[in-house]
């Protein structure tokens, strides 16, 4: 039982291994056996990466970033039993318009897959005249809908929270540029109905803190907690030989997520192992998705690796949210509703 109540599922075939008893930094370690997708995963996608993945009809489902061989990413549909070993289609997602027109995009990366009642929802990277959100929705997995690109370019790391708040779907986003964007604080904006966004608020910045001192964006779908938000995000930081993707967490407000009541000054997972350290672009933990087991409190974390591998990581509520509390650091633009 854990003392910090996670408020999802039970879902208690989970992937899980236990942690080691003590540990020099944050509660969070990494399944043995990783990467869990290796190169060349599919017939013409060279690399898989920056997926998401979620419980679905007892088994789980996931939508993934597939490299093709043409270097364009595009997103597959990736079914498992364990969470651990995926079957990929082979067909790209094909998606059509509210009309059932096909709608397909020039190129689609960094998926999230969402569930917000009784519908899932896919949020991805892709071309609106540069970097922009494109967001879908399906109920089936096998008619994916397009719906109206949320935001304006340029943005990214678009995720939706799991339930509405205060009557509004609510998405944070990350406003960048059409490039690999040397800025980015963390944004959220409401929805009565997925099409009119508003509300915009500033959730939190870059910080003082140097392994996310260049950028910082949204990661894994917000997951519920007695605590608050509980929000696994990627900092990066700047070096001589480029960027370093590291993963951060801080707990929002359950009502008011863009107040941050915690922050970790630490990361809480930073390339270390070889397949993180070691790929198409080096040095890159990017978490996109949680399965999460309100039963137990154990959280298991996907994330891209090296813009090459997934991997899987794991972590306990109890454990995860003291870390980030022992170790918060706030700022007043972290702690204020962001609204000037
Ligand atoms: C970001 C995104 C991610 C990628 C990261 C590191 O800008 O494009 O997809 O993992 O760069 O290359």
């Amino acid at each position: 039982m854990s003392n910090v109540k996670l408020i999802c599922d039970n879902v208690p075939n989970m992937p899980w291994v236990e942690g080691p008893k003590e540990f020099a930094n944050a509660p969070v370690w990494r399944y043995p056996d990783n990467p869990i997708i290796g190169r060349n995963p599919l017939k013409n996608v060279a690399r898989i990466f920056n997926s998401a993945v979620m419980p679905y009809e007892g088994k789980f489902i996931g939508v993934f970033r597939g490299e093709q061989t043409n270097g364009v990413p595009y997103i597959y549909l990736g079914h498992s039993e364990d969470a651990i070993h995926w079957t990929f289609d082979e067909e790209k997602i094909h998606f059509v318009d509210e009309d059932g027109k096909d709608f397909m995009p020039v190129y689609a990366y960094d998926p999230r897959l969402v569930k917000v009642e009784d519908t899932y929802y896919i949020m991805w990277c892709g071309d609106f005249y540069g970097a922009a959100i494109h967001l879908a929705k399906t109920k089936d997995f096998k008619t994916f809908v397009r719906v109206e690109n949320p935001f304006i370019p340029f943005n990214r790391n678009a995720v939706l929270f799991p339930r509405k708040i205060n009557g509004n779907f609510v998405m944070l986003s990350r406003p960048s540029d059409s490039g690999h964007t040397p800025f980015g604080d963390i944004f959220l904006s409401e929805s009565p109905d997925l099409t009119y966004w508003g509300k915009h608020r500033h959730v939190m910045g870059r910080s003082s803190e140097w392994w996310e001192s260049v950028k910082i964006g949204g990661g894994a779908a917000p997951i519920e907690t007695s605590e608050g938000w509980l929000m696994f995000y990627h900092g990066v930081s700047g070096t001589c030989n480029g960027f370093v993707y590291s993963i951060g967490g801080a707990i929002l407000d359950i009502d008011n997520p863009s107040v941050v009541k915690y922050r970790c000054e630490n990361f809480l997972l930073t390339p270390e192992e070889w397949y993180e350290e070691r790929g198409f672009v080096p040095n890159v933990t990017f978490p996109c998705a949680t399965i999460c087991d309100a039963a137990t409190g154990r959280i298991a974390i996907y994330y891209g690796c090296a813009d090459s591998y997934v991997g899987l990581a794991f972590t306990e509520a109890d454990k995860v949210v003291a870390y980030i509390k022992e170790h918060s650091v706030t700022r007043w633009d972290d702690t204020d509703p962001g609204r000037r």
